[in-house]
């Protein structure tokens, strides 16, 4: 198995237009569309992933759920729901974690090699985007550790901040 530096990966780019096996959608509870990523996912992909999203019957939050990518270059969209920031104070950083860690679940279950995550949360959500970095590449680090599958992850910036937090955090993994 290659080595978690080698798994792991800090990409700048509109995750909609990676050729990718799975894309991941940081979307709301009713799955049915909104705003940031999960809007660009839903336009980019077509009618037919709502269509599909309807029958999903929503998601809890720190849960996901796959649907087909539809016109996405992505064969997948893994949909999960990260926690909204209340300080802290409402099990924030497992919720978000258990986000990462189902979508890893899901992907190993549909033989998915190559998956790309957004900042869960960090949006809209506001979840603290260094504190988020950190959970996200822990939590994805741990799975690779005792997982084959996914090959190949990517962590997807959309803005330099997020990108030095996660690129940091994925640093502090590896020197460890
Ligand atoms: N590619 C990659 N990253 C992106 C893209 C993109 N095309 N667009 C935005 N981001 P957000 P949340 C980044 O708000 O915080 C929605 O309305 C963005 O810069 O999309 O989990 C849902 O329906 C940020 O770092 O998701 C929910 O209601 C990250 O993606 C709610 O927002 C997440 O930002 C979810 O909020």
């Amino acid at each position: 198995m290659a080595r978690i530096s080698d798994r792991l990966t800090v990409i700048q780019e509109d995750i909609v237009e990676l050729k990718v096996d799975a894309i991941v959608n940081a979307a709301n509870s009713t799955l049915l569309g909104g705003g940031g990523v999960d809007d660009s996912i839903h336009r980019a992909a077509g009618p037919g992933l709502l269509e599909e999203c309807k029958g999903l019957k929503g998601c809890a939050t720190g849960e996901a759920k796959i649907t087909k990518g539809y016109c996405l270059p992505a064969k997948w969209v893994i949909h999960t729901v990260g926690p909204i920031w209340q300080r802290g104070q409402k099990g924030e950083d497992g919720l978000l974690a258990s986000c990462y860690r189902e979508s890893l679940e899901l992907a190993g279950e549909y033989a998915i090699k190559t998956i790309a995550f957004p900042a869960i949360s960090t949006g809209a959500y506001n979840f603290p985007s260094e504190r988020a970095a950190g959970i996200a590449v822990s939590e994805i680090a741990k799975f690779l550790q005792e997982n084959g599958l996914p090959e190949k992850v990517f962590l997807v910036c959309f803005n330099k901040e997020t990108c030095r937090h996660l690129q940091e955090a994925v640093l502090g993994i590896i020197k460890v």
